[in-house]
This record gives structure tokens, sequence and C-alpha cells, in this order.
């Protein structure tokens, strides 16, 4: 049976990820609305990343004995000045993300844990490649500028992404 510290700090965490899931979902909206196709694809698959990362905790809370309790979601912002601007706020909430993946293993460190430490290694890992990629992303929008035809190439490229669904744990 999961501790009861440890089952609340994963319950908020599903919050998190649906909630990283809804915003990038309004960063999709916002990217159809400029009608850059290949930023909506970038989204659409972030979306989908975020959903398997809810569920992986979701499924893992089960499998532990523990109560899935879901709690409103927070309602996301929906404009933004520019692409370079929504890249700035992914980076920013990734950082976030981060960081609250790490409080969550340092409750199971504090409750010992170890195999929640164990699944939460995935995040962690998951955590780099995600601030990995949106820093590339961003790095590239700060060379384009103004450059509308360069963002066109971006947009070209970011339309080749596509879901892998992850093996989480
Ligand atoms: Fe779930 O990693 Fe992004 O937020």
């Amino acid at each position: 049976m999961i501790n009861e510290k440890m089952e609340k700090a994963f319950n908020d965490q599903i919050n998190k990820e649906l909630y990283s899931e809804y915003l990038y979902l309004s960063m999709q909206a916002y990217f159809e609305r400029l009608n850059l196709k290949g930023f909506v694809n970038w989204m659409q698959v972030q979306v989908q990343e975020e959903h398997a990362h809810a569920l992986g905790m979701f499924d893992y809370l089960n499998q532990r004995g523990g109560t899935v309790i879901l709690e409103a979601i927070d309602k996301p912002q929906s404009e933004w000045e520019s692409p370079l601007a929504v890249f700035e706020h992914v980076l920013e909430h990734e950082e976030y993300v981060t960081s609250r993946i790490n409080a969550l293993m340092d409750v199971a460190e504090e409750v010992k844990d170890r195999a929640a430490m164990s699944f939460l290694n995935w995040y962690l890992k998951e955590q780099v490649e995600e601030e990995d990629n949106v820093g590339n992303v961003l790095a590239t929008l700060k060379l384009i500028g103004d450059d509308k035809k360069a963002l066109l190439m971006l947009d070209k490229e970011l339309a080749t992404r596509t879901f892998v669904a992850p093996v989480i744990g």
C-alpha cells in the first residue's frame, strides 16, 4: 500500500500533467489561428505526450493500491505575442515541471519509497529530453527573429515530429 503523502504527491502531479496537456492544447489553438501547421503538429505531439505522462502516474498509483483523485484543471493562457513568446513559455513551464518531479522524488526519499524513486527516474530523464527539445526550438526562433521565410522553414521541420507512445517506468 502506498504512503498517504506519496499518494497525494502523485495526485498533484497527475493534475499538473493534465494541466500541461491543456496548456499545450491552448498553444496548438494559437498556432491554428496563425495557420502554422508544423507548429500545430509539434503541439499536438506534446499534448499526447503530456496525456501519456498523466496516465503513466494514474496507472502507477492504481497499481500501488492508491486512490486516484482528479481535481479541476486550471484555465490555461490563450494568447501569446509571438511563436517566440510561446516557446519561452513552454521552456519556463517544462522547467517548472522538472522542479515538481524533483519535489516528488524528495517525497519518495522522505518516505523511503524506493519503488516510486525507480518509477520517477523515468520522468526525470524525460524532463531532460523535454527541456533539450524545447530549448532547441527556442534557440532557432531567436535566430530567426523577424525573418518570415525562415519561420516557414522551421514550420516545415516541426511538421515532421511524430508521437511515439512512451514506455513509462
Ligand atoms: Fe510531462 O513533461 Fe512536459 O510538462
